[in-house]
C-alpha cells in the first residue's frame, strides 16, 4: 500500500487513463461532490472519467452528478473512490470492485487501509478539499460546475462552515468557488434552508419524545423503523437529523438511533466539552470529538439500555 501525498496523487493521476470513480453508501455531499469534482477536473485534463452510479444518490444531489455517471467499470478503469473511509461503506452495488481500488482519497483515517494507495488528510475538513488540492497540482482551472461540487463538499461536511472542522484553508476553497460561481445563494437556500415537511413533522417527533438525563445535558432520541414510516421520511429528509437534538438549548450529549435492518445506527453529537469519539469507540465505531457514530446489533431498547450504561457522568 502507498501512501501518497498531494503531489504524488496528482502523478497517479496525470501518469493513467480511464478512472471510474465511486462514492459511499447513503451518498453525502462530501462524496457526491468530490467524486464530481475529481471527474471534471479529470476531464478537463482531456481524461476520460466517470462516476459510477450510486444507486443511494438522493434528489437533493443529483444536480453534481448529472452527465458524468455510469454504470459498469470497465475492465481496464482505475478504480478510485473518494471519501470512502472503510470497505463496509461501499454501496452493494460496488462490492464486486472493493479489491480492485487503486486510490482511495479522504479525510478519514483507517488503520485497516482496503486501497493500492491512498492519500488521506485527517486534519482537512471535507474530501472535497483534498480532491481540490490535488485538481490545483494539475493546474485545473475551477470552472462554474466544479465549483459547484466543491461548495456542495465543503459547505456540507462543514455544516455550512459552522462545525469544528472547519479550517481557513476550508474558507480559501470555497472562496474560490465564490469567485467563479455567482450564484452560492441558491445553494446555500437549498442546502441549509429548505426542509421538507416530513423532516420537520420528524424533528416535533423528537422534541416530543426525547429522553432527558443529567438535568437536561443528556438527550437521547430513539427512533423506531415505524415511526419512520408512519412519517413517510426517506434518506433525504434524515439527512444529519443528528444534529438536530444537539441545538436544543443546554444539551450536551445528544444520541439519535435509527434502525438499519437488523442493526441500530447510533450517532452522537456534542458540543465538544465531551469527546463523541470516545463514547462510540466503546462500540466499535469512531468519529471526531464533536460527532461520531456506532453501529450496535441488538433491538432498539437495548441498544438504548446499553448506550445509557456507557456514557460518560456530566
Ligand atoms: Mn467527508
Amino acid at each position: 500500500m502507498g501512501i501518497l501525498n498531494r503531489a504524488e496523487t496528482a502523478a497517479f493521476f496525470m501518469g493513467r487513463d480511464h478512472f471510474a470513480i465511486l462514492t459511499h453508501r447513503r451518498p453525502d455531499g462530501d462524496t457526491l461532490g468530490s467524486a464530481a469534482l475529481l471527474c471534471r477536473g479529470l476531464r478537463q485534463l482531456g481524461k476520460t472519467a466517470f462516476v459510477l452510479e450510486n444507486p443511494e444518490v438522493t434528489p437533493k444531489y443529483t444536480y453534481l452528478m448529472d452527465g458524468l455517471t455510469k454504470k459498469e467499470a470497465g475492465e481496464d478503469d482505475m478504480v478510485v473512490c473518494v471519501d470512502v473511509a472503510a470497505k463496509s461503506m461501499l454501496p452493494q452495488v460496488f462490492s464486486h470492485l472493493e479489491n480492485r481500488i487503486a486510490l482511495r482519497i479522504d479525510h478519514h483515517i483507517n488503520d485497516r487501509s482496503f486501497t493500492e494507495n491512498e492519500l488521506v488528510e485527517p486534519e482537512t475538513a471535507a474530501c472535497g478539499e483534498v480532491v481540490y488540492g490535488v485538481l490545483k497540482q494539475m493546474g485545473i482551472v475551477l470552472e462554474e460546475e466544479m465549483a459547484k461540487a466543491l461548495y456542495t463538499a465543503v459547505s456540507t461536511d462543514t455544516g455550512c462552515f459552522r462545525y469544528g472542522n472547519t479550517t481557513p484553508e476550508t474558507f480559501r476553497a470555497a472562496a474560490d468557488c465564490a469567485a467563479v460561481y455567482k450564484n452560492l445563494r441558491k445553494l446555500n437556500q437549498m442546502l441549509f434552508e429548505t426542509f421538507s415537511l416530513a423532516r420537520l413533522r420528524i424533528q416535533g417527533w423528537m422534541v416530543e419524545n426525547a429522553q432527558f438525563m443529567a438535568g437536561g445535558k443528556i438527550c437521547i432520541c430513539a427512533i423506531p423503523l415505524q415511526v419512520e414510516q408512519q412519517m413517510g421520511v426517506t434518506e433525504d429528509d434524515m439527512e444529519n437529523i443528528s444534529g438536530f437534538p444537539r441545538t436544543i438549548a443546554g444539551v450536551v450529549v445528544a444520541a439519535t438511533l435509527r434502525q438499519d435492518a437488523d442493526r441500530v445506527k447510533i450517532s452522537v453529537r456534542t458540543d465538544s466539552t465531551v469527546d463523541a469519539s470516545a463514547i462510540c469507540a466503546k462500540f466499535g465505531g469512531g468519529g471526531h470529538r464533536g460527532a461520531a457514530g456506532a453501529n450496535l446489533e441488538m433491538p432498539m431498547d437495548e441498544a438504548v439500555k446499553v448506550l445509557i450504561k456507557h456514557l460518560p457522568q456530566i
